[in-house]
């Protein structure tokens, strides 16, 4: 999927902030053949003719929001009845978020992680195929990253009250690219802030929205520029997901158990 090669697009409302640059945002038209058409609610797309009989193609309109490095939006990633979905599937089992102390092993796929004065949200962490709906989004998420399936890590919703936040972090140089969807709009704060970019971003929550970035410089080390936090909504709860591009092909080599908890990478400028 090349997503650089389609026509632009005026400035998006939901981008806030510092990024007053005047380039066109090119926006891309992005097929995507998802899953058998079995496994997918109506809703969620369109059945195509000839090659594509029996399958399902989701066309999703993104934006480049920023470039170098580069970060991209789907504002109709998920639907209503998707993110409503996912808000149920997390009810009852969030936990306070946990952040990352150091990492652990060879592996780097288990950390020692604790509760941290930098973050006040809450987490719950998704099996992988956990619902047939999770799964249709999950696949989704791995073709807007151009990644298999099983570099997927498990989904993990993120729940903020009014005041609550994520200070700023890096996702880590194990996870290639980070792909970040919004459940449900919020009324005012509760941005998505990158104040290290070379034109400094806040995204505003949009529901349904997905925004995809790169961890990673092409040499593989971590690109700080990607620092980002989420900032504290103030009247109204924020709900979000994590879901991690992994280096490995994670799906396949762990278990449950082996994948630890849920757990973002603290970076060094983190104290
Ligand atoms: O909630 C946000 O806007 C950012 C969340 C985030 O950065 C994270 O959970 O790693």
């Amino acid at each position: 999927m090349d997503r650089r090669r389609l026509p632009a697009l005026s400035r998006p409302t939901w981008m806030t902030g510092a990024h007053h640059g005047d380039e066109p945002i090119p926006l891309a038209e992005s097929p995507i053949q998802i899953a058998p058409l079995q496994a997918l609610p109506s809703h969620a797309a369109k059945q195509e003719d000839g090659a594509n009989r029996g399958s399902i193609v989701v066309r999703l309109k993104g934006t480049l929001v920023h470039r170098d490095p580069d970060m991209w939006a789907y504002p109709s990633f998920l639907s209503d009845c998707e993110c409503e979905h996912l808000i149920r599937l997390s009810a009852g089992r969030f936990l306070t978020s946990l952040t990352s102390l150091g990492k652990e092993g060879a592996q780097q796929q288990s950390y020692e992680s604790g509760r941290s004065v930098n973050r006040t949200s809450l987490s719950a962490r998704l099996m992988s195929g956990e619902t047939r709906t999770l799964s249709i989004i999950e696949e989704k998420v791995a073709k807007i990253a151009c990644v298999p399936l099983a570099y997927v890590e498990q989904l993990v919703v993120v729940k903020y009250e009014p005041g609550e936040f994520f200070a700023m972090h890096h996702d880590g140089d194990f996870r290639p690219q980070t792909v970040l969807l919004y459940l449900n709009d919020v009324d005012e704060g509760g941005q998505t802030d990158f104040p290290d970019l070379p034109k400094p971003l806040a995204i505003k929550p949009q529901k349904g929205m997905a925004l995809v970035w790169s961890n990673i410089n092409p040499d593989g080390s971590a690109d700080y520029r990607m620092m980002h936090q989420g900032l504290p909504p103030t009247s109204s709860v924020k709900y979000a997901v994590n879901c991690f591009i992994n280096r490995d092909p994670i799906r396949l080599l762990a278990s449950d158990e082996q994948r630890g908890p849920f757990c973002p990478f603290s970076s060094p400028k983190m104290q």
